[in-house]
């Protein structure tokens, strides 16, 4: 099945929330964000803007009806700051007029007096000072302690990680209007209705059921509007509350980049210990997360850093920590992976440096230290229907990896000035919120009297083909054609309590909560066409749109089937809910069964390295990818695609920077590259391996949102193999992303000692920078 929006997207005709019809009187917002990273508001004078003419307000915390608080996890963020001034760009007011343009001109004349306080942005040194946005974590399994005394070889190192900006196409925007009985009404370009009405119900003062809100479709989030939409919806719905007026607003770019958390850059340092045959005995890590000024989600996300610390390999002594440091960013958020992509980025570093050290590729530690079924994550979530290791052999051997290595040594043989590079990336990936009570679902399924279908889940459609993927189910289900179904808007007065469309979850929960309802339907269905027919339960089945009879197809259609229901007074509506059986997770042990099942692949990545430029190409990404069974080829390749080259981007070209006052300074697409037609490998072939026993699945597909974010990880040292092969006595550091600037540096950078630690004469250590 086609993506039921494809046509309506590229024709122009879908409704954002920038495109739904105003009404009369539309005020129009923007944010009065802060002038500096970090301070103390002494004064602020909006007399003037206030004087311009089509200013309609200036909202600030004083005109909150409720509380000043929108901290989704933990209360420590104002929706708009009253003295402290934690980042550059943090909303102080929101400025509403009869346009966006005068409300932006107004923006340059408001005066504020600041006492300036000193600016941290990097997480070791918050950290250092004791910054934590709240307590640090650790998990353990075996007892490393004893086991580096059993490893044969030890290797210590340091790996840094840049954050992304999520650069969705549409920017945060939302559009709230008073409705009957005090209530108002939010449009918002939101992940999560639910946390909007909540964030917003808290701030005006409100019950959740004096706030609706509605979404029809996102052009892309990426996690960056699972939790952040919700401080911008809430702004508005405010305005509008206390004007009692309809007020939109519409981030434009610089604003959206500048005041938005992105995904959290972090930097850690590790320890891993090998046995002689190769076997990883133990492994340490300690991974300094960069929070921002917030907490927002960093709390679950720490918690999937520590997770997938150990990506695909079983490791029978971990322990790691992470620290969530508090700096004067803007506060960072989920973005596909949610903190996964650092922590394996993390140990793929050390596996590269213990290659190095024994001078032996990558794959060869790898290869050998799949975790297996039966064995324990250091979560104590027992291995399942395990297929890392079968991904890896379909890989080498379809995509003829003796052959490509072969090639690989003959290129870089010949050239001088060129390199090529290769890597191999395992991932594995759990599925499942890590927060259990999130895996929840309800699916809305009403029957219409001619026999059409109207749907209303909790899943927000934000162009990753969750709408289609409904479709297919209640098709299937309910044996008719997915002409006659229609996915409705998400909306909290619907289908209420809504988990966030986030953690690759939106089709296998929503997905289940429709196959649940529909269920009951053809259940009713059936029944009402049994007694009509005056036969026994067993021998009717409805198929195709048609009533069967002991296996001979009769000539009641399904819309006969409908109407005959409703005259006997069957009701046509259904209310699905479901529950991700078995998982659990014990915070106080840090053990459990977190996750229904994992995702697992693996990527072979080939690059060549320009060595006069430090300019590369990917010519090929090679992918064997789990997904189950795909319930829609079509969408899930384009999901891996898409995933894919994010990955890339983040791991090779995106790459932030940031004023001394910590203002973004690559606030603009001229400044933060993102892939684009020409960075995109050359060729990206994909292979499913398709997999039994994910019955846990919805149609026993499996997630694909982000496990597949991680096989960009394998750009990184793709690149760093081919310098190494140019510049053999070097060895580089594991900093991402590996920008082009950074790989013409290490091309030509001198050795130096292991791990990139430098002796200076006086005998002090200390990290060498390139
Ligand atoms: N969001 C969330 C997520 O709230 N919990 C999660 O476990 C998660 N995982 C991935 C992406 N978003
Ligand atoms: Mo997400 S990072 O699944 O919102």
């Amino acid at each position: 099945m086609k993506n039921v929006d494809s046509i309506n997207h590229v024709t122009g005709k879908s409704v954002y929330l920038d495109d739904i019809p105003v009404q009369k009187g539309t005020l129009h917002a923007v944010v009065f964000g802060s002038p500096v990273g970090h301070g103390k508001i002494k004064s602020v004078d909006y007399a003037e803007a206030k004087k311009l003419p089509g200013i309609a307000a200036i909202i600030t915390h004083e005109d909150i009806t409720g509380d000043n608080q929108i901290g989704g996890i933990i209360e420590d963020e104002p929706l708009f700051a009253e003295e402290e001034l934690h980042f550059y760009g943090q909303p102080i007011a929101l400025i509403v007029a009869k346009d966006a343009f005068t409300a932006r001109k107004a923006k340059t004349l408001i005066k504020v007096d600041v006492e300036e306080y000193d600016v941290v942005t990097d997480p070791r040194e918050a950290f250092k000072r004791g910054d934590l946005l709240f307590p640090s974590r650790s998990f353990q399994m075996g007892i490393v302690e004893e086991a580096w005394k059993t490893c044969e070889y030890i290797f210590e190192g340091r790996a840094d990680i840049g954050g992304q900006e999520h650069l969705y196409i549409e920017t945060q925007g939302s559009y709230a209007y008073p409705t009957d009985n005090g209530s108002i009404k939010i449009h918002s370009s939101t992940q999560g209705p639910t946390a909007v009405q909540k964030t917003a119900a808290r701030v005006l003062g409100l019950p959740m059921h004096r706030i609706e809100v509605d979404v029809a479709r996102l052009g892309g989030a990426f996690g960056g509007k699972e939790d952040q939409a919700s401080g911008f919806a809430t702004m508005v719905a405010l305005a509008a509350y206390v004007m009692k007026k309809p007020v939109k607003i519409t981030l434009d770019r610089p604003d959206d980049m500048q005041m938005t958390g992105k995904r959290h850059p972090y930097s850690a340092d590790y320890k891993i210990g090998l046995s002689k045959d190769l076997k990883i005995v133990a492994y340490q890590t300690t991974l300094y997360q960069n929070g921002g000024a917030a907490s927002d989600l960093s709390p679950a996300i720490m918690e999937r850093t520590l997770f997938h610390s150990t990506n695909s390999y079983y490791v029978p002594n971990t322990f790691v920590t992470v620290h969530s440091c508090k700096t004067n960013l803007p506060p960072n958020t989920a973005f596909r992976g949610f903190g996964a992509p650092q922590g394996v980025f993390t140990i793929e570093s050390a596996i590269a440096q213990a290659a190095d050290e024994l001078n032996i590729p990558a794959y060869k530690i790898q290869e050998i230290n799949f975790i297996r079924d039966g064995q324990e994550f250091q979560y104590g979530q027992i291995a399942e229907n395990v297929n890392n290791k079968a991904t890896y052999d379909q890989a080498i051997k379809q995509y003829d990896f003796d052959q490509i290595q072969k090639e690989t040594t003959d290129f870089n043989k010949k050239h001088v000035d060129k390199k090529r590079g290769v890597s191999i990336m395992p991932v594995c990936f759990g599925i499942s919120f890590t927060k259990t009570p999130m895996n929840q679902a309800r699916s809305l399924v009403h029957i219409y009297q001619d026999g059409s279908v109207g749907i209303s889940t909790g899943a927000i459609e934000m162009g990753q083909g969750v709408n289609t993927k409904i479709i297919q189910v209640a098709a299937g289900i309910l044996s008719i054609s997915t002409d006659k179904i229609k996915v409705e808007s998400t909306n909290t007065t619907r289908v209420a309590n809504t988990s966030p469309t986030a953690a690759s979850t939106g089709a296998d929960l929503n997905g289940h909560a429709t196959r649940l309802a529909c269920e009951v339907l053809i259940n009713r269905l059936r029944h009402s066409a049994v007694e009509s027919l005056k036969c026994n339960d067993e021998e009717v089945e409805i198929k195709d749109e048609y009533v069967y009879l002991n296996g001979e197809k009769t000539k009641v259609h399904w819309n006969e089937l409908v109407e005959a229901a409703f005259l006997k007074r069957v009701c046509l509506t259904e209310n699905g809910h479901y529950a991700t059986p078995k998982i659990n997770f014990d915070k106080t042990k840090e053990k459990g069964h977190p996750f229904a099942y994992h995702v697992y692949g693996t990527a072979i990545t080939q690059v060549i390295v320009d060595c006069v430029r430090g300019t590369y190409e990917f010519d090929k990404v090679q992918i064997v990818h789990d997904f189950g069974k795909s319930m829609n080829p079509t969408i899930d390749f384009g999901q891996v695609e898409g995933a894919l080259v994010q990955g890339m981007g983040w791991m090779t070209m995106e790459e932030l920077a940031f004023h001394p006052n910590g203002k973004l300074a690559s606030e603009s697409l001229s400044t933060y590259k993102v892939p684009d037609i020409y960075a995109v490998p050359k060729s990206v072939d994909i292979e499913a391996l398709e997999t039994e026993g994910a019955e846990l699945a919805i149609l026993k597909s499996k997630a694909v949102g982000e496990p597949p974010f991680l096989y960009g990880i394998g750009a990184f040292f793709a690149i760093r193999n081919a310098v190494k092969s140019f510049n053999s006595s070097h060895k580089p550091t594991f900093r991402a992303p590996y920008t082009h600037e950074k790989t013409l540096m290490d091309l030509y950078a001198t050795s130096l000692a292991k791990g990139a630690v430098k002796k200076s004469k006086d005998g002090s250590v200390s990290e060498a920078e390139v």
